[in-house]
């Protein structure tokens, strides 16, 4: 059997080449990739989720760990089937109109592609209308809008206003996070979902898309 805790520990420990290693010797011993994805990357970057929200890691330390995931992804990515990355489901994420913070967008990004889901980043500065149109276009099951300002939270109002009146509100739920967006914020605009940090971010991307 695969090593899977030695991928998860290396994961852990922002060990890229050691992951890669082991994958790859994995894949010799003939373990099939998707149970590399799931039973050692995928656990992996969960356990890293929780420790993220306990504050038993640091977001360095995470970003290390999403390195890992994505170099070993790659090795992975030719050798899956079509929905074994993307069987989570489809993100649009981007950071709202008239903000250009992007690293916790970027964060929340990689946690969720380590979850399986196939995102689409339209990165900052988002109109209304082209995440609109994305949503359209990647038939996205969850739309993710993040904002690091207090003047660009009501943009995201805005987003959402523009989602439904495209006539895509009953088919995408909507979440939204950022340092200074709270769940009574979320409540008041009808978000479907908030986020603090990228591991719960991912945690609500499992549950909407469930
Ligand atoms: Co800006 N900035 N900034 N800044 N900046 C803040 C946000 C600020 C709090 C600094 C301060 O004054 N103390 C303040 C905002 C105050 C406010 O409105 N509440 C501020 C300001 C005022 C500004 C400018 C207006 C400054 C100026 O020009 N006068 C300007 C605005 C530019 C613009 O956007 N139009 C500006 C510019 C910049 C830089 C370009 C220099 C740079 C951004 C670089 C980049 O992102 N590529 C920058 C930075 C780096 C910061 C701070 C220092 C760090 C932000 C960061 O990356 N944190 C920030 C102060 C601070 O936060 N301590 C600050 C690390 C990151 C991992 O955390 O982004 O919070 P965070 O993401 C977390 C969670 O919020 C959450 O998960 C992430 C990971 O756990 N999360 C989501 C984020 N998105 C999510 C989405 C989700 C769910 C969770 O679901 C969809």
């Amino acid at each position: 059997m695969a090593d899977y805790d030695g991928i998860m520990q290396l994961l852990m420990a922002g060990d890229s080449d050691g992951v890669t290693t082991k994958v790859k010797k994995a894949l010799e011993e003939g373990t099939a990739a998707g149970e590399i994805l799931n039973n050692g990357l995928i656990k992996g970057m969960d356990i890293v989720g929780d420790k993220m929200q306990s504050g038993d890691m640091f977001i360095p330390e995470v970003l290390m760990a999403a390195k890992c995931m994505s170099d070993a992804v790659e090795i992975l990515k030719p050798l899956l089937g079509d929905d074994a990355v993307g069987a989570a489901g489809r993100v649009v994420i981007g950071t709202v109109k008239g903000d250009l913070h992007d690293i916790g967008k970027n964060l929340v990004k990689m946690m969720m592609e380590s979850a399986g889901f196939v995102v689409t980043d339209l990165g900052v500065d988002v109109a209304p209308e082209d995440f609109v149109k994305a949503i359209r276009e990647n038939e996205a099951d969850i739309v993710a809008l993040s904002a690091l300002l207090t003047t660009t939270m009501p943009m995201m109002q805005q987003t959402i206003d523009a989602i439904k009146e495209g006539g895509l509100r009953q088919q995408v739920k909507i979440m939204i996070g950022g340092a200074p967006v709270t769940q009574k914020f979320a409540d008041d605009i009808g978000a479907d979902g908030y986020a603090a940090d990228a591991g719960s971010a991912n945690q609500m991307a499992k549950t909407l898309a469930g």
